[in-house]
C-alpha cells in the first residue's frame, strides 16, 4: 500500500508549496489523533470554559487542536495566513507564503466527551498575488471552487484522512505506528440512495421544501419516492460526509425559522466548502438548496450557510422543491 509521504511526492502536476501545505495540515493532525484517542488519560475532555466567536461554548480538545494546528501551519513559510472557526479573526503567518488555509479544527464538538466520531475540516486557498500590500480578510473570501486542496481527518473507529487536489479523491488509513496508507482511490458517491441524515427534532422550525421533501421520503415505498429510506443522524458532519462517500446518502442541515438559524447552522468557509469539494469531486453535488454551494461568493469568515449534499438525485429533488 501506498503511504502518504510517497502519495504526496508523486504528485507533480501540485506545486510542492501546496503539496507542504498540506503536509503540514496531516502532520497536525496526527498529533490531534494522539489527543483524541487518549481522552480521559490525557485529561482533555470536558469544557473548556471559554466561548468561540459564534458563542458557542468550546471543549478542552477543540482549544487544544486549534493550537495544535495554528502552531504548526504557522512554523511553515508557504502559509501566508490561517483562519479557524475557533479563532475571531484570520491569523497572518509569513508575507511571501502562496497559501491560506481554513479549518474547522474539530467538528462535532458535542461528540467529543461520549467517545463518537469527530473530526478535522480543511481548506487551501491559493493568495491572489496580484493584490499587494498586507494580508486582508478578503484575500480568504474567495468561492469554494477556487480551493486549490481541501479534505478532512475522520477520528473514528478507524483514522482517516480524506484528501483532494482536485483530480479525483484519495482515502488513507492510520496504521499503528503513525504512518498513513492509501485505503480507497476516488471513491464515487451513487447517484441514487435511500438513505438520508437530518436533525428530525428541528422538523417544526422547518420551511415548507424541507417538510415537503422528508414528508416524500417518509412516506416510503407507497409514496410519490416509490421506496423505504432509512435514517442516520451522527451529529458529525464530516462522519455523514464520509458515510456519504462509502455508501451514498443525502446530507441535510437546512435553514428554518428561528432567528438563530435563518442563514442555516454551518459554516461555508470551514465545513460546507472543503467537505464540497470532496463531495464534487467524487461525483456528488452540493448546494444551499438553491445554488452550487462551490459557487456562492462568501461576504465573511464565519458566514453561515444551508446546506444539501450527497448523492445527485436526491440533492436535484432538494433544489427542485425550492423552486
Ligand atoms: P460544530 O462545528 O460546533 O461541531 O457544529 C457542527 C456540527 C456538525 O458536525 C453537525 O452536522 C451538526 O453540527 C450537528 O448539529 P445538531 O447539534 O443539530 O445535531
Ligand atoms: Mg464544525
Amino acid at each position: 500500500m501506498q503511504t502518504f509521504q510517497h502519495y504526496l511526492q508523486s504528485q507533480n502536476q501540485v506545486a510542492p508549496e501546496l503539496r507542504d501545505t498540506v503536509r503540514s495540515v496531516v502532520s497536525a493532525c496526527l498529533n490531534i489523533s494522539a489527543n483524541v484517542r487518549l481522552g480521559a488519560l490525557a485529561g482533555v475532555l470536558g469544557e473548556a470554559g471559554t466561548g468561540n466567536v459564534q458563542g458557542e461554548a468550546q471543549k478542552k480538545l477543540d482549544v487544544i487542536a486549534n493550537q495544535i494546528l495554528i502552531d504548526e501551519l504557522k512554523q511553515n513559510p508557504n502559509v501566508a495566513g490561517l483562519a479557524s472557526e475557533e479563532e475571531d479573526d484570520f491569523v497572518a503567518c509569513h508575507e511571501q507564503g502562496e497559501y491560506l488555509v481554513l479549518f474547522d479544527p474539530l467538528d462535532g464538538s458535542s461528540n467529543i466527551d461520549v467517545n463518537i466520531s469527530i473530526g478535522t475540516i480543511f481548506s487551501v486557498l491559493k493568495r491572489d498575488k496580484t493584490v499587494s500590500g498586507s494580508l486582508k480578510v478578503e484575500d480568504f473570501l474567495q468561492k469554494g471552487a477556487q480551493q486549490v486542496a481541501a479534505g478532512y481527518v475522520l477520528y473514528g473507529v478507524q483514522t482517516v484522512l480524506v484528501l483532494t487536489f482536485k483530480h479525483g479523491v484519495n482515502v488513507f488509513t492510520l496504521n499503528e505506528q503513525g504512518e498513513w496508507l492509501q485505503t480507497h482511490e476516488n471513491p464515487k458517491i451513487p447517484e441514487q440512495t435511500a438513505e438520508f441524515a437530518i436533525n428530525m427534532s428541528n422538523q417544526r422550525h422547518w420551511e415548507m421544501p424541507v417538510q415537503q421533501y422528508i414528508g416524500e421520503l417518509l412516506a416510503g415505498k407507497d409514496g410519490a419516492r416509490g421506496k423505504n429510506y432509512n435514517m442516520r443522524w451522527v451529529a458529525s458532519m464530516v462522519a455523514e460526509v464520509h458515510r456519504i462517500l462509502m455508501r451514498g446518502g443525502v446530507f441535510l442541515y437546512p435553514k428554518d425559522n428561528r432567528d438563530s438559524s435563518k442563514a442555516g447552522k454551518l459554516r461555508l468557509m470551514y465545513e460546507a466548502n472543503p467537505l464540497g469539494l470532496i463531495v464534487a469531486q467524487s461525483g456528488g453535488k452540493i448546494t444551499n438548496a438553491r445554488e452550487n454551494m462551490l459557487e456562492i461568493q462568501p461576504t465573511g469568515l464565519h458566514q453561515r450557510v444551508a446546506v444539501v449534499l450527497g448523492s445527485a438525485e436526491e440533492v436535484e429533488r432538494v433544489r427542485e422543491l425550492h423552486g
